[in-house]
């Protein structure tokens, strides 16, 4: 499942998120009050393609902000914690400024999602996964990673292996300022050799675990390791 999966318009978005919210397609009948209501909410959900529901405010510049779950959840940067949690050592709750204490790794790389779209030369920077993992002291028998998000909905998966390579961040800052609230600050995972998807936002909680558990798109077909250019079908030139 790739890009042929990709179906814009409203209609489809809509019945998408009128799902997540339990209603049921089929029970909603258009014009209704609570549709409108509903509709003035998810104002800024304007379309759906193959990896999500995509909102077009004005804020996103040359990205599409994903968000699976219809809106865009918020936390500040006062309150946010890192769990890493699992097979490790030392279970631990980062605050930002903890993160922002581990070296510095700033990347220049393109964003591509699987769905086709690319930016190119984008600056990252953060912490790398692999100093956040040494933190807590991965156990013996930890050999995989699951990333859940505080949008309560979306996860994620890396190897060990994957998670120590050193393009891989817990990322605070993107374009050189703090990553907003629509790309998934404070923080983010982000994979630079990987497709999109795999960098989770609103990034609230590592666990170390003994498999590979898959993410929110990996069950519904994409594939988990989601190299760029080598996977889920795609002829993609590879990051530089
Ligand atoms: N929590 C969460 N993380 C997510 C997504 C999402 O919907 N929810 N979408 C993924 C996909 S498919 C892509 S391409 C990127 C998009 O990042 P952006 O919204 O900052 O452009 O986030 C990834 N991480
Ligand atoms: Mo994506």
């Amino acid at each position: 499942m790739a890009d042929d999966t990709t179906s814009g318009g409203t209609p489809v978005g809509r019945r998408v998120v009128l799902g997540m919210l339990g209603l049921g397609a089929a029970g909603v009948v258009w014009g209704s009050k609570v549709a409108d209501a509903l509709n003035r909410v998810l104002a800024p959900v304007q379309a759906m393609d193959g990896t999500g529901l995509t909102s077009l405010i004005p804020a996103a510049g040359r990205f599409r902000i994903y968000s699976v779950v219809g809106f865009l959840p918020r936390r500040s940067a006062a309150e946010y914690r890192l769990k890493v949690t699992g097979l490790v050592e030392r279970p631990l709750e980062l605050t930002l400024a903890d993160l922002k204490a581990m070296n510095p790794v700033r990347l220049v790389r393109d964003f591509q999602c699987v769905t086709g779209w690319r930016v190119p030369e984008v600056p990252w920077k953060g912490a790398l996964l692999a100093d956040v993992l040494d933190a807590a002291g991965v156990k013996p028998e930890g050999r995989a990673l699951s990333f859940k998000s505080f949008d309560g909905s979306y996860t994620e998966s890396l190897t060990l292996d994957q998670a120590r390579r050193p393009d891989v961040l817990v990322a605070y800052e993107l374009e050189d300022k703090p990553v907003t609230d629509a790309h998934g600050g404070p923080v983010r995972l982000y994979v630079a050799p990987m497709y999109g998807y795999k960098s989770c936002k609103w990034l609230e909680e590592i666990e170390v675990t003994a498999d590979v558990v898959e993410g929110y798109w990996e069950e519904r077909g994409y594939d988990t390791d989601a190299w760029i250019g080598r996977s889920n079908g795609r002829r993609d030139d590879p990051v530089g």
